[in-house]
């Protein structure tokens, strides 16, 4: 039986598309991610466990703020980032979520809003994964409208106090330091505020049926008090937090992909093996019609992050582009996910394959920055020049 995963590359050669170096970075996190995630994540899944000896790991291995330049980050372009994205994801969602926070959020806040000061202080320490940092922005009356923004920032002689709450934050109970965006008299800044600061508490969200391997927190913040330079000079308005977000969901629109390929990969592994009726159920044309949709499905999405890719390495992609990679490529690998897992039979709700963990994951996914609904909307309003969020 020929190897799915040789089967797939056959059919479609991502790597013709790629340079050397940007190999060489998918082959790592390919080869990291089999070593370091894979043997514990069906358990780590069953028992909510975040693997937090595998920080260090990741920094060393150059994932952490990959595609930010100086400051121990690694200056890697988009698509190599967004491969490296792709292959942890390919193992589960939880650790391409926490690149995506660190790398994305928390560390790309701090790069493109920080003062020399804090980018020297924080920068060096978040890339090697020797401190974790956080991003809280969405509150629990609407994560989708951060406008309706409610925790505030005072000054109080040099300091600021901040006081509010937020939601689904990852990674906060973990973390050593949290970007936080709150209102304040000049409209909503972003601050650096360091985790054990008294009034800072981060409650996991317990309950969760999807990112089990993964932490997401209500925060609670009762006065906490900052000095003046905790503040990001650079950001002023919801565009500081938006241009982060462009580039969690950038590494999204790659990601997805990984759980799109494994659920593929274990439908066509058992596809071949599977019999029933006398004969492989892969000898059945409907199951190949559907093997085939899949695959082709994968490669339009592979080709779209491909592009989006492209077009950031030349500074060129609007976020109206990253909002149509997000909603193709998240709904893609749902789909994707629900066929192979009609594919396996009663089985395929078992951790014998990994697709009902990918398929649980991806919900998430699919709501955490911007639903499909805030993308839709997104490239309407370009389409007409129309917003039509309220
Ligand atoms: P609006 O309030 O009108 O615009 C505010 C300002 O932001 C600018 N802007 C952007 N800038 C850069 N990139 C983007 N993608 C931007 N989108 C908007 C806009 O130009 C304006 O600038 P200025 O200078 O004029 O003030 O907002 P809007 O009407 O443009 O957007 C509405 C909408 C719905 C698209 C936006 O609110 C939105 O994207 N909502 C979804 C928010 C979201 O994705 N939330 C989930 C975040 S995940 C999270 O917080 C948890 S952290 C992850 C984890 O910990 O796991």
């Amino acid at each position: 039986m020929t190897d799915p995963a040789d089967a797939l590359a056959a059919v479609f050669d991502t790597a013709a598309l790629l340079a050397p170096e940007e190999r060489a970075w998918q082959q790592r996190a390919r080869d990291f991610a089999a070593e370091r995630i894979r043997p514990t994540i069906d358990e780590d899944f069953e028992r909510a466990r975040f693997a937090a000896e595998l920080v260090p790991e990741l920094g060393a291995a150059g994932f952490l703020g990959m595609h930010l330049a100086g400051y121990g980050c690694a200056g890697a372009g988009p698509v190599s980032y967004g491969l490296v994205c792709l292959e942890l994801e390919a193992v589960d969602s939880a650790w391409r979520t926490f690149v995506s926070v660190q790398g994305s959020l928390a560390m790309s806040a701090i790069r493109k809003y920080g003062s020399e000061e804090q980018k020297a202080a924080l920068l060096p320490d978040l890339a090697a994964g020797r401190r974790i940092g956080c991003f809280a922005l969405t509150e629990p009356q609407g994560g989708s409208d951060p406008g309706t923004m409610r925790t505030v920032a005072r000054r109080d002689g040099d300091d600021w106090v901040l006081t509010g709450s937020k939601r689904w934050i990852g990674l906060a109970s973990v973390a050593d330091v949290a970007v936080v965006w709150a209102a304040t008299d000049d409209g909503v800044r972003g601050f650096v505020v360091p985790t054990a600061t008294p009034g800072f508490q981060a409650v996991p969200i317990r309950g969760k049926l999807s990112m089990r391997a993964s932490i997401q927190c209500d925060v609670h913040l009762d006065e906490v008090r900052v000095p003046a330079d905790a503040l990001l000079p650079g950001a002023r308005g919801l565009s500081g937090p938006f241009g982060c977000l462009n580039e969690a969901r950038f590494g999204i629109v790659w990601g997805v992909l990984g759980a799109a390929r494994a659920c593929i990969e274990a439908a066509l592994g058992h596809a071949t093996g599977r019999v029933v009726f006398g004969e492989p159920i892969a000898a059945r044309q409907l199951v190949q019609a559907k093997l085939a949709d899949m695959l082709v499905e994968y490669e339009k999405g592979v080709l779209l992050a491909m592009h989006l890719g492209r077009l950031k390495e030349r500074g060129a992609l609007p976020p109206v582009q990253i909002s149509v990679g997000k909603l193709n490529n998240v709904r893609t690998a749902i789909a994707i996910a629900g066929t192979a897992r009609s594919l396996l039979g009663g089985d395929g709700v078992t951790d014998r394959f990994p697709v009902m963990r990918h398929l649980a994951n991806l919900e998430s996914v699919r709501t955490y920055e911007g639903t499909d609904e805030v993308h839709q909307l997104v490239i309407g309003r370009a389409l007409t020049g129309i917003s039509a969020f309220s």
